[in-house]
């Protein structure tokens, strides 16, 4: 069949209508991966997942970072993670805990003992009923974890007012913990009365004495801007604090196995990332933090961990973790 002109000029019409309508026709919508964190925009785990996850993940997804739990309240990303109105979040074991008693075990004072002691228990077959257990039940699935770094007694008071030797030391004071029961259980593990309060609140609270001090690591002291409002850090490093990158089961399974895998990647890339960012930080920042008048002194670690360990041991938290996995725990660590 010749090619006329006129036949001509009606297959350019065609292929130009194919082609104006193939982005939408041939490419796969996006899917959208709203994250809520209690997090600034400027923290470490921020960062390396709007660094790293994000750009890994272009080609099918689109990253949607929402900080300072402006899109979910602290303590409810789970549950909303559940319900299909939020992809994921940067959790927190003891938010596990309040769904799975058992998850417990990694918010126990003194128990890991290092960043890559975390990985380490992440990665082992210990961890395997724990991860099953939240994506059965939860539709959650634990992709990485993440370093949060070591958690110290920050107080309003100076030194010379109140010095943090042993848990003794800390009766009385009003220490904020974050709200999860598990939280609550440690501030009073180590001698204090603890005071649930949101992440986003604290700030606030130091600055007008609503509550004595806080536990946090040295990164997050300096990224919420603590020191301005504090005067004193006691190392106590009662716990080397951990959050999991937590991920929507139900958008894992619409994805291919080769987006799957991709996307897995991502979160141990970016948790990697976080995780030397913020122990080069937990370095550096004892000096600047000095530098904003700060007293940062070790009190008597011995004491501290001889009585937060007796407390967790005798608790029923303990009953609640499963047999040996403690001693696995501890193996993995040594
Ligand atoms: C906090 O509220 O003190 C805490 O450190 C608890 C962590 O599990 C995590 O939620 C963290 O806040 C936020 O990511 C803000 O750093």
């Amino acid at each position: 069949m010749s090619l006329t002109r006129r036949s001509f000029s009606a297959c350019a019409l065609a292929l130009s209508l194919m082609v104006s309508t193939a982005p939408t026709a041939l490419a796969q919508d996006k899917v959208t991966l709203r994250l809520s964190t209690p997090a600034s925009e400027t923290d470490q785990r921020s960062v390396s997942l709007a660094e790293v996850f994000g750009p890994a993940v272009t080609d099918f997804a689109v990253y949607e970072p929402h900080y300072n739990a402006s899109l979910i309240a602290q303590g409810a990303e789970l549950e909303s993670i559940a319900t299909g109105d939020l992809e994921m979040s940067i959790a927190s074991a003891q938010e596990l805990a309040t769904f799975f008693p058992e998850f417990s075990i990694f918010t126990a004072g003194y128990v890991h003992q290092s960043a890559e002691h975390q990985v380490a228990v992440f990665n082992d077959a210990v961890m395997d009923p724990f991860k099953q257990k939240v994506e059965d039940e939860l539709g959650v699935k634990l992709l990485a974890v993440m370093y949060l770094g070591k958690r110290h007694v920050n107080l309003r008071f100076p030194r010379s007012e109140k010095d943090v030797k042993t848990p003794e030391d800390l009766a009385g004071v009003n220490l904020r913990m974050p709200g999860s029961d598990a939280w609550q259980f440690l501030g009073r593990a180590l001698g204090a009365n603890p005071t649930p309060m949101a992440f986003t609140e604290v700030y606030t609270a130091l600055q007008t004495g609503s509550v004595d001090g806080q536990d946090n690591p040295l990164p997050t002291v300096v990224d919420a801007k603590f020191y301005e409002v504090t005067k004193q850090i006691a190392l106590t490093q009662h716990l080397v604090d951990l959050n999991y990158i937590a991920f929507s089961k139900a958008v894992w399974d619409e994805l291919s196995a080769d987006q799957q895998a991709i996307l897995q990647k991502a979160a141990t890339d970016a948790a990697e990332a976080a995780r030397q960012a913020q122990l080069k930080k937990e370095e550096d920042l004892v000096s600047f933090l000095k530098e904003q008048g700060l007293d940062i002194y070790e009190p008597d670690l011995a004491a501290f961990r001889t009585t937060v360990q007796q407390e967790y041991l005798n608790s029923e938290l303990a009953a609640a973790w499963p047999e040996g996995a403690l001693d696995r725990i501890n193996e993995l660590g040594n």
